[in-house]
């Protein structure tokens, strides 16, 4: 898990909506690594394998012709430090947790504070609930969309999901993995 991933991806409405950057900026805040991202128009094909799930729903044709309606953005992102690695380079957001006068610094240890990046349960938190009237002021769903068909933005549900989605949204040799020092790149 230290190497968790997940797959987000603005949808037509966001990118038509301007809210790629906005999506960018929450992710990059709160500490996330991008290690990949492109735009495009998506196929069919993986829009099928996308949504294989929800074949039968009633809504199953009205999603796949809104997420054909225009490009979206798909980006993976990756919890940003290795557990158990010390080390200089934490940006100050990184160091927060505990150097926050409103956790006593004893009450989380630095271990559980790095063990704690779990990419794919933090980003669904960070888009909130599916349906739109329902989720929290705060969370992306919740900022910018009213309703359950139009709402900006998808991340995996799952981590198996994500590995199954990253796979098919990206080649391997799309992903890059990037040290926070230094110069070293290195694809997956
Ligand atoms: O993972 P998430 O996007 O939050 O919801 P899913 O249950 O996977 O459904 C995918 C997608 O389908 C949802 O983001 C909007 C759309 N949808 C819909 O239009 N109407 C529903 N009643 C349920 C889902
Ligand atoms: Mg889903």
């Amino acid at each position: 898990w230290t190497r968790e991933r997940t797959l987000v991806a603005v949808k037509p409405d966001g990118v038509q909506r301007r809210l790629v950057g906005d999506v960018i900026q929450r992710f990059e805040r709160r500490g996330f690594k991008l290690v990949g991202m492109k735009m495009l128009q998506a196929p069919e094909r993986v829009l099928a394998e996308h949504y294989h799930d929800l074949q039968r729903k009633p809504f199953y044709p009205a999603l796949i012709s809104y997420m054909s309606s225009g490009p979206v953005v798909a980006m993976v992102w990756r919890a940003a430090v290795e557990a158990g690695v010390e080390g200089p380079g934490l940006s100050p957001d990184l160091q927060s947790p505990w150097q926050s006068p409103l956790l006593p610094t004893s009450f989380i240890s630095v271990q559980q504070v790095w063990e704690g990046p779990n990419v794919v349960c933090s980003s669904r938190a960070m888009i909130g609930h599916t349906d739109s009237a329902a989720a929290a002021p705060g969370t992306i769903r919740g900022d910018f969309s009213v309703h359950i068909s139009r709402n900006i933005v998808h991340a995996s549900d799952s981590v198996e999901g994500a590995q199954r989605e990253i796979q098919l949204w990206f080649q391997s040799s799309e992903l890059v993995d990037w040290a926070d020092e230094g110069h070293q790149s290195s694809t997956y």
